[in-house]
C-alpha cells in the first residue's frame, strides 16, 4: 500500500493540490505525519495567511465509500463549527475544515481513480508521538473531553458507519481466526508468544460489546482514532487546540476512544519502538490524561462509564495488537509497513503494553475510582 507514495512525483502532487480552491500558489508539497492508512502531504502556499493545508489520498482499500467519509466529515465539522460560534469556549479551540475543489466538491478523483481531499491545517500547531513526562498529559485528556463534548449533541444516526466492524473486538478476533484457517503461521518465539497471548484473552475480547448489548454503555458518536498524535498543540502556548483525523468519527462507544487515547499516551516508548520488551504502561501519565479528560467529560458521563474505563484501556491495547498481528499473518494487507516483520513488531509492542496494564490493574482501577469519587462529592 506504500507503492504510490514513491511513484507520485512532486510535480503531479502540485497539480493535484491545485485542484482545490486555494488562497495562493502552491510552492511545496511534502510527505507529512506518520499515518498507517492514508497518504498524507503538507502543502505550502505563497499566501499571507493560511499558508498550509493537508492533502490526503484516501486509502479506498480501507475506506470503501470515501464520498461517505467526506459527507460525515462535513456534517461533523459544520456542526462543531456552528456550535463553537454560538457558544465559544474560553480558549483557542478549532476543528479542521474540509476545503473544496474548484468545482465545489469535497474530493477530487484522479485518472487512476484515487480519491484526494484537502483539509485545513491548524495554524501554528504541532503534535507529539509520545509523552515523556506529565506536562502535556492533562491537555491530551482535555482535548478528547472537548471533542466528545462538542459532538455530544449531534445524534449518532446523523453520521454513516463508514468502516463497519471498526473497533468491534470480537469481529477482529473472528477475522484473525479466519486468517489462521488459511495460513500456517511462521514458527518463532515471537509468533508463539502472540498466538498464546490472543488465545488467553478470547473471552475478554467481548467485554465492551457485551456491555453495549446489555445496555450498560450507550451508543454515542466517537472519534475512533484519538491517539495522542492526533491532538494538535499550539506551538506558543503549548495548550491543546484541536483534535484531527476525523475519518473514523461514527456511532460507537466513547470507551474505544478513552482506551485508544490512554494506550497511546501512556506508552512512552511509542508504538513503533523496536525495544518491545521494555514497553510499559505509565500510570502517572494515565492519571494526568484521565484528569484532563474528566475535567470536561464528568459533565456528560454516566456511572457505568467509569465502571468500564479500565477494561477499555486493556481492551484497546489488546485489540490493536491483535489487528497488527492478524495483518502480519495475512501478509500485511491493511496497515502500511516498512518491512515484512513490521506488523509483528507493532503487535509485540501492544501485547507487552497490555501485559503491563494487566499487571497494574489494581493501581489503575484505584486512579479511576478516586476520580469517580471526586465527581460524586
Ligand atoms: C491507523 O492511519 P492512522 O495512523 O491514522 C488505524 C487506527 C490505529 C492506528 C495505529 C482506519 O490509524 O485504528 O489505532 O493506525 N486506522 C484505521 O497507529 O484502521
Ligand atoms: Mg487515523
Amino acid at each position: 500500500m506504500t507503492e504510490n507514495i514513491q511513484t507520485q512525483d512532486s510535480l503531479s502532487l502540485v497539480a493535484i493540490a491545485e485542484q482545490f480552491t486555494l488562497p495562493g500558489k502552491v510552492t511545496g508539497v511534502q510527505a507529512f505525519g506518520s499515518g498507517n492508512i492514508n497518504d498524507t502531504f503538507l502543502v505550502t502556499l505563497d499566501a499571507a495567511e493560511k499558508k498550509h493545508f493537508v492533502l490526503q489520498r484516501i486509502n479506498t482499500q480501507v475506506f470503501r465509500q470515501p464520498a461517505l467519509v467526506m459527507q460525515n466529515m462535513r456534517t461533523l465539522t459544520e456542526h462543531v463549527g456552528d456550535r463553537l460560534q454560538r457558544t465559544p469556549v474560553n480558549r483557542r479551540w478549532e476543528i479542521p475544515r474540509v476545503l473544496l475543489t474548484k468545482d465545489a466538491q469535497d474530493y477530487w478523483q484522479d485518472q487512476a481513480g484515487s480519491f484526494w481531499r484537502a483539509i485545513s491545517f491548524i495554524a501554528g500547531s504541532q503534535s507529539f508521538d509520545t509523552l515523556q513526562d506529565n506536562s502535556r498529559a492533562p491537555e491530551i485528556g482535555y482535548a478528547l473531553g472537548m471533542f466528545h463534548n462538542l459532538i455530544s449533541d449531534l445524534p449518532p444516526e446523523k453520521l454513516a458507519d463508514t468502516l463497519e466492524g471498526f473497533h468491534i473486538t470480537p469481529v477482529y478476533l473472528q477475522q484473525y481466526n479466519e486468517v489462521l484457517t488459511r495460513i500456517n503461521p511462521p514458527t518463532s518465539p515471537e509468533v508463539n508468544y502472540c498466538l498464546q497471548f490472543v488465545s488467553d484473552r478470547t473471552t475478554f475480547a467481548q467485554v465492551l460489546e457485551n456491555a453495549k448489548a446489555q445496555g450498560d454503555l450507550p451508543l454515542r458518536l466517537m472519534h475512533g482514532d484519538p491517539k495522542i498524535n492526533n491532538v494538535m498543540f499550539d506551538t506558543t502556548t503549548q495548550k491543546a487546540v484541536s483534535v484531527i483525523d476525523l475519518d473514523t468519527v461514527k456511532p460507537g462507544l466513547i470507551h474505544y476512544d478513552i482506551g485508544d487515547c490512554l494506550r497511546s499516551g501512556c506508552n512512552p516508548a511509542g508504538e513503533e519502538t523496536e525495544q518491545w520488551e521494555s514497553v510499559y504502561f505509565d500510570t502517572e501519565l494515565c492519571q494526568g490524561i484521565l484528569q484532563g479528560y474528566l475535567s470536561v467529560a464528568k459533565a456528560f458521563l454516566i456511572e457505568n462509564d467509569y465502571t468500564y474505563i479500565y477494561d477499555a484501556i486493556r481492551l484497546i491495547a489488546f485489540e490493536l495488537g491483535l489487528r497488527f498481528f492478524a495483518d502480519y499473518l495475512a501478509g500485511n494487507v491493511y496497515f502500511k509497513v516498512k518491512h515484512s516483520e513490521h506488523n509483528l513488531a507493532r503487535a509485540l509492542v501492544q501485547f507487552k503494553l497490555t501485559e503491563s496494564i494487566e499487571s497494574q490493574e489494581t493501581k489503575i482501577r484505584k486512579i479511576i475510582q478516586e476520580m469517580r469519587l471526586i465527581r460524586n462529592s
